[in-house]
């Protein structure tokens, strides 16, 4: 044994494994110091206790509020084994303390009962036990702190085992560690059912459910800002809504930042369906994205109509971003299409009646702080496993096209316009990802595949699916009075995507969708228009593991490609490149999002 007595101080809430400490504590000759109910208890089975209060020479008061909160308790801990501190501790008559058992009142479960009232609820904060616990840790360099009672076994084992009263330094850095863990914890409960109280719909804002209706409880919030970065000005946002705005926004702000044009992108389960810059449109584009009815196209609304016209059949109900501060024109192409919500840093004031008109007044409308910036570091929680990175802040924009390793170098000012919006767009993409752009716009996207030739395959039949949209066959089909919008654009896809059904009832619901039945593109037909696709920009979140993604680009027009490098077949890759004279761009940045 030390010559001095080992003291503990010992305030829990649960007294489960208290005894067995006590009569631990007792057989190792150490003093025991304990709150009210604590001392009560210990003193009940027998052991030998003071109360707190015999050295504090302070009652306990305010109901219970303060109970160990006192210079000859927290001094008593905090002393460390310098000589100005025992100077201290011996003017004040203040002993060292050595054990701190202590855990807190249970704020969490009592938040949790139905109709908990707010005093209750603020009578669970533990402020007494927290300092005790967290004055503890911190000078864990001499004391040990036990916070929960699971831990008392093997405490009391190194107590009998030393028979010095000396806790090991590996226990006393643990317990440290689990102390810091637990108060945080503590605090985390704390700050969220305040924040719920206070804040809801500022810096917290309650959702129906999750991913899915059975995911409840559900909510979105911030805590390193008062409020969160977007308003809701209209409907209700749900949790995958919230993903893709947050996705959306970053990828539309950017891709306008780089290429000082308008940007809108157009989302759905979390990865880009289109996205494009503000270039002016063709008679025939505004035939296919389905706005010839639309007049003067602003920048901002022809980003839009491609984003939204690029994969027409993957953008229904989707979720909109636009960079800029939305117009009439562009609110009006909205108006037309079946979609779920839509962030944008401001509406004009007619933009806005427009919208909250659709869906029964019911349409989601997210006003974002175009300034905020989020926190570098982000953090996840996945099956209770916290994840951390730092956040994808990787700028892309015409210079990240330098790096060519091709025989032809030819890289146009339109291919660096697509080649940007293609990266960028992969930057927010699920990968594996692989991105066709041309004409400012994304023209095919395949996301979240986990072969990279089977994105290239999946890319480059959209591509080819919205190039064959404006073969003229389609462009002068005769619909049937009444046919809506995603009804044409499910015959068009059937029709391009050579699936006609050809019996059944399938057949006729087909059918009915037009006053003059269209003849079926033939093969070479097909073949024909599709030599025509050319000068397309391609972008893959990674490298290119062997050639086939290059011939499989090079069917759907790909001229110019933007890729990282590392892989053992970089060089094949390159082959394939220049064998059709293809610019190839070493893009130094690789691009997986999930
Ligand atoms: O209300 S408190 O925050 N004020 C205090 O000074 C204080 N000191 C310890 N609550 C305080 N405690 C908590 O009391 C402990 O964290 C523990 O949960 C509980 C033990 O009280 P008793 O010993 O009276 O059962």
């Amino acid at each position: 044994m030390s010559e001095h007595q080992k003291t503990a101080i010992i305030s829990v809430y649960n007294k489960t494994g208290l005894l067995d400490l006590a009569k631990g504590l007792t057989e190792n000759n150490v003093r025991m110091l304990a709150s009210g109910g604590t001392a009560q208890f210990i003193r009940e089975s027998g052991f030998p206790v003071d109360d707190i209060s015999s050295i504090t020479h302070a009652p306990e008061m305010l109901g219970g509020r303060v109970k160990t909160l006192h210079p000859a308790i927290h001094g008593g801990i905090l002393a460390r084994d310098l000589e100005s501190d025992e100077e201290d501790l011996k003017t004040q008559h203040i002993e060292k303390v050595d054990f701190v058992i202590c855990n807190l009142y249970p704020f969490k479960e009592t938040v949790g009962k139905i109709g908990v009232t707010m005093e209750e609820a603020v009578e669970e904060i533990d402020i007494g036990g927290v300092t005790l616990i967290r004055a503890a840790a911190k000078n864990h360099i001499r004391v040990t702190i036990l916070s929960d009672p699971e831990d008392y076994a093997v405490f009391l084992q190194e107590l009998y085992e030393n028979n010095t009263g000396e806790i090991s330094k590996d226990l006393r850095n643990k317990l440290a560690l689990k102390a810091f863990e637990h108060t945080a914890e503590y605090d985390t409960v704390i700050s969220d059912f305040f924040r719920k109280q206070y804040s809801e719909d500022i810096a917290q804002l309650p959702l129906r459910y999750g991913c899915n209706p059975h995911q409840k409880p559900a909510q979105a919030f911030i805590t390193d800002q008062d409020e969160l970065p977007f308003k809701v000005l209209c409907g209700v946002p749900g949790y995958i809504n919230l993903l893709d705005a947050v996705n959306s926004w970053p990828l539309v702000k950017e891709l306008s930042a780089s290429l000082n044009l308008p940007a809108a992108a157009s989302f759905k389960h979390v990865s880009p369906a289109g996205v494009a810059v503000g270039l002016p449109l063709t008679e025939i584009e505004k035939q296919i994205y389905f706005v010839n009815d639309i007049e003067n196209l602003s920048p901002l609304a022809c980003a839009y109509a491609r984003a939204r016209g690029a994969d027409r059949m993957s953008s229904f109900g989707d979720f909109i971003a636009l960079s800029n501060r939305v117009d009439v024109c562009t609110a009006q192409i909205i108006a037309k299409e079946v979609s779920d919500g839509v962030i944008a840093p401001g509406y004009e004031p007619e933009a806005l009646e427009i919208l909250r008109k659709k869906k029964n007044g019911k349409y989601c409308i997210l006003q974002i702080d175009p300034n905020y910036v989020p926190a570098q570091i982000e953090t996840r929680q996945v099956f209770g496993i916290s994840l951390q990175e730092k956040r994808n802040d990787a700028i892309i924009n015409k210079s990240s096209f330098k790096e060519i390793v091709s025989q032809n170098r030819d890289l146009t000012d339109q291919a660096m316009i697509d080649l940007t919006v293609a990266t960028l767009a992969l930057k927010y993409t699920q990968s594996n990802s692989v991105c066709y752009a041309k004409n400012g716009m994304v023209i095919g996207l395949g996301a979240g595949q986990q072969s990279r030739i089977h994105c290239t395959r999946l890319a480059g039949d959209k591509a080819d699916n919205w190039w064959l949209r404006q073969h003229p066959k389609v462009l002068d089909f005769k619909w049937a009075k009444g046919v809506k919008r995603p009804e044409k654009s499910n015959a068009i896809d059937l029709f391009v995507t050579n699936q006609i059904p050809e019996d059944g009832p399938e057949k006729d619901d087909y059918e009915s969708k037009f006053e003059e039945l269209p003849t079926p593109l033939t093969k070479e037909e097909r073949k024909e228009w599709l030599s025509k696709l050319n000068n397309v920009s391609l972008s893959s979140d990674a490298f290119f593991p062997f050639p086939d993604n290059v011939y499989r680009a090079v069917r759907s027009g790909v001229k110019y490609i933007a890729a990282p490098t590392g892989s053992v077949m970089d060089k094949s890759v390159l082959a394939a490149a220049d064998s059709f004279d293809v610019i190839y761009v070493e893009n130094p940045i690789r691009l997986f999002h999930h």
